[in-house]
């Protein structure tokens, strides 16, 4: 199995994250990389690829303008106006305030497409969103060209970014911009199955009315947990894409048996959709020493899921998403690949 990655993740690091009402060192950091390429390298899954330049074509599928531009010039606008800090916004459109009218100043511009204010902006954001993009493209393309499963070792993750909103640790949505990659490299259709504790509000978002792409999303319920604002079982799909959202919420303390029973019917539903590809947004923080998540899977979990994944028999594209246990996120993502290898080559 091909893992494709880049260092250039490192230009991503912000000093602070907003939490707790402090400025707190990232949960959402460089080292998570470090740790997942160390598994990685000790089971032996050591074909790495570099990713191929990004495909702006592809981004703007998914993505709006405005916000593509606001992403790649937020930072010398925050710094021509004088702020001396990493950018945050302070302002967001909450009810009945403007929703469609993107302010001219850069502190306005960047609450407008802010979802979440947490994730800091730095003088190099871009370069290491562009190269996360890259690489879930790159990875994409492999399994289209044939390859049975390739890992996208992206950071900073992406399935919390819609078209226009950026947060949650998340800039652009990788795994979205797989799923379209695939359906232009001659699929029918797609399922984005999303495992991250959190539920992947951008990407349902994204395909919400679409029926070519099916989302699925396993997650802390959002009464209880970030996102919040989405993520509900009543939610799915509208207009041509109408039952083709699936949400399955899920309360504080749930183990294994309870989320593997939700996996087994998200399998059955990318089974009768018909699936030519999917795409697992694959977030290890359901483990249940992730600090900032409240799901109870253990590192053994992990792998008998990676098997689970496998019985479905399809091209599969693993997307890194989030993870915080920072030294379990290598095993842990490590044994979903080897667990889903395994149950491949003996299928
Ligand atoms: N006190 C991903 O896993 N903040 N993003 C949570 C904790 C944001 C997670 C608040 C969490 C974002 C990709
Ligand atoms: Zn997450």
């Amino acid at each position: 199995m091909k893992t494709v990655r880049s260092d250039d993740h490192k230009f991503h690091f912000p000093k602070g994250e907003l939490s707790g009402g402090l400025f707190v060192r990232p949960f959402e950091c460089p080292e998570r990389w470090d740790y997942i390429m160390a598994s990685l390298t000790e089971a032996g899954l050591t074909d790495f690829v570099d990713p191929d330049p990004l495909d702006m074509d592809l981004v703007h599928k998914i993505h709006d303008a405005n916000f593509v531009t606001f992403l790649q010039t937020c930072w010398v606008e925050w710094v021509a106006d004088g702020n001396k800090g990493e950018l945050i916004p302070t302002t967001v459109p909450a009810r009945r305030m403007q929703q469609h009218r993107c302010p001219n100043y850069i502190e306005g511009k960047a609450g407008y497409y802010a979802m979440a204010i947490e994730t800091a902006i730095t003088e190099t954001t871009w370069k290491a969103v562009q190269a996360s993009a890259a690489i879930a493209q790159t990875a994409q393309n492999i399994v289209s060209n044939g390859e049975r499963t390739a890992f996208a070792l992206c950071r900073p993750p992406g399935h919390h970014a819609a078209s226009d909103l950026y947060g949650g640790y998340c800039f652009l949505n990788n795994a979205a911009i797989a799923a379209q990659g695939f359906l232009d490299s001659g699929a029918t259709k797609v399922a984005v199955l999303d495992v991250d504790f959190h539920h992947g509000n951008g990407t349902q978002d994204i395909f919400y009315s679409r029926e070519d792409v099916l989302f699925l999303s396993l997650h802390g319920a959002p009464e209880d947990c970030f996102p919040s604002f989405l993520g509900y079982a009543d939610e799915k799909g509208a207009g041509d894409g109408e039952g083709f959202n699936v949400n399955y919420p899920m309360p504080e303390g749930t183990p294994y048996s309870v989320w593997g029973e939700a996996l087994d019917d998200a399998l059955k539903r990318i089974e009768a959709f018909g699936a030519d590809a999917v795409v697992i947004s694959l977030g290890v923080d359901t483990f249940e020493k992730d600090p900032i998540s409240f799901f109870k899977l253990t590192s053994d979990d992990f792998k008998t899921y990676g098997g689970r994944l496998a019985s479905l028999n399809k091209p599969t594209l693993f997307v890194m998403e989030g993870g915080y246990a920072v030294e379990e996120i290598g095993i842990n993502t490590v044994n979903v690949l080897t667990g889903f290898l395994g149950a491949a080559s003996g299928s």
